[in-house]
C-alpha cells in the first residue's frame, strides 16, 4: 500500500495505518519518500497510454508518500476490500478511500493489484526482500 501525497498532508498517516492494524494487517515496514518523475512513471508503468498519466505522475510527485509493507494471508484481495472503490464517491461506507479520499486522481492511498505487482512495487519503492 501506498499513503499519497494528499493524505499524508492532510496528516492522516496514522489513521489510516491503525485501519490496516485493527483490520488484521501486520505492518512489516514503512518508509517516507518523496518520488521523482522517473520512480512514479515507473511505478504506473501500466497506466502509461491511459489520458490521465502525466497528471497521476504530477500529482504523484507533489509532496511526500509513504510506502508501507504489510503482511496478511491474501492481504492484497483483503487490502484492497479495505481500501474501497477508486473513486471515493463510489467506495463502500468504512473503506479507507471512503474516509480519506477526496476524488478520483486523490484517493488517499494506492493497493497493489495483484500479488505480481505488488513485489514489482515492493521492490520500487523498497528494494529488495526482507525476511520473516
Ligand atoms: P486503483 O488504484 O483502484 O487500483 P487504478 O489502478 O485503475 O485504480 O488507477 C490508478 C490510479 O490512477 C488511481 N488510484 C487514480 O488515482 C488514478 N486514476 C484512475 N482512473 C482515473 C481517471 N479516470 N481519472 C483520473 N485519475 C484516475
Amino acid at each position: 500500500m501506498m499513503i499519497k501525497p494528499e493524505a499524508v498532508a492532510a496528516g492522516q498517516v496514522g489513521r489510516i495505518l491503525a485501519m490496516a492494524e485493527t483490520n488484521g494487517f501486520t505492518i512489516v515496514e514503512l518508509k517516507t519518500l518523496r518520488m521523482d518523475r522517473e520512480l512514479a512513471e515507473r511505478f504506473y508503468e501500466v497506466h502509461r497510454e491511459r489520458p490521465f498519466f502525466a497528471d497521476l505522475v504530477r500529482y504523484m510527485t507533489s509532496g511526500p508518500v509513504v510506502g508501507v509493507r504489510v503482511r496478511r494471508e491474501d492481504a492484497v484481495r483483503r487490502m484492497r476490500e479495505l481500501v474501497g472503490a477508486t473513486d471515493p464517491a463510489e467506495a463502500a461506507c468504512g473503506t479507507i478511500r471512503f474516509l480519506y479520499g477526496t476524488n478520483l486522481s486523490q484517493n488517499a492511498v494506492h493497493a497493489s493489484d495483484s500479488p505480481e505487482n505488488a513485489l514489482r512495487e515492493l521492490d520500487l519503492i523498497f528494494g529488495g526482500s526482507i525476511e520473516g
